[in-house]
């Protein structure tokens, strides 16, 4: 019989090209760690907090996924750490593929964490593997206390949420057990955190958190 030909869905490719990323970099020993949130609920300032605190122990590197522009690669560059500004042009969401043309960039022998800030977007990123040995999602205050309800996926494929921006939570009828409860339904391994990127209350006990699942990387 004639072999036909298949060629396979975005998804299935982009997962192989996942876990090719995860080979590779589980035999360099690096951490991949997937930040996701809306646009503004403080992505780069979260990530900026955990380089201050990280870069102690570890050496870490940065893809910046934006639409456009190059403002939060700056801002990490400005911190010395080895970032690539990754410009979607339009697209919501970072692909494996991306990061797979990507990683050659940086050193991986040198590194031990990439942070990758997804673009800012509750819907889609969550549905793309990049190749992470785990997800970060963000939730700020501001945006309300029914957005896991609303927009599942993320938060239930999610290793750890962050209520973010903790200091705003009187201004606003932000009901924290509320996304808790939300959370847990949907993802009872998910460790939750209540966190200040402006004061740094909440922030030790997540840079632990975040310590011991990069210490169980590959
Ligand atoms: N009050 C308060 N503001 C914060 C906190 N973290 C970040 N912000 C502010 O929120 C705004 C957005 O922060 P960013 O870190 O740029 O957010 P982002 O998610 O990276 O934004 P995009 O990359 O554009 O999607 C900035 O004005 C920050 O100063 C926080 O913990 N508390
Ligand atoms: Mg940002
Ligand atoms: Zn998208």
């Amino acid at each position: 019989m004639k072999e036909i030909k298949v060629v396979k869905q975005i998804m299935e490719w982009n997962d192989d090209v996942s876990d090719k990323i995860k080979e590779l970099t589980a035999s360099k020993n690096v951490c991949i760690i997937n930040v996701m949130g809306s646009p503004g609920a403080g992505k780069t300032s979260l990530i900026t907090r955990l380089i201050e605190e990280l870069s102690k122990e570890y050496k870490i590197g940065v893809i910046e996924g934006d639409i456009t522009d190059t403002i939060d690669a700056v801002k990490i560059d400005e911190l010395g750490i080895p970032v690539v500004q990754l410009q979607t042009d339009g697209a919501c969401h970072i692909e494996a593929m991306s990061i797979e043309h990507i990683l050659p960039m940086f050193n991986l022998d040198e590194l031990d964490i990439i942070f990758v800030e997804n673009i800012g977007n509750l819907v889609c990123p969550a549905e793309f593997n990049i190749g992470e040995n785990f997800r970060i999602a963000i939730l700020s205050v501001p945006e309300g206390d029914d957005k896991v309800a609303k927009y599942p996926l993320m938060f239930s494929t999610s290793d750890f949420l962050v209520m973010h921006k903790y200091d705003m939570k009187e201004y606003f009828d932000f009901d924290d057990k509320r996304v808790e409860k939300d959370t847990l339904d949907r993802n009872p391994k998910a460790k939750i955190f209540r966190v200040s990127s402006k004061t740094g209350d909440g922030l030790s006990e997540f840079v632990e958190a975040v310590k011991d699942k990069v210490s169980m990387r590959s």
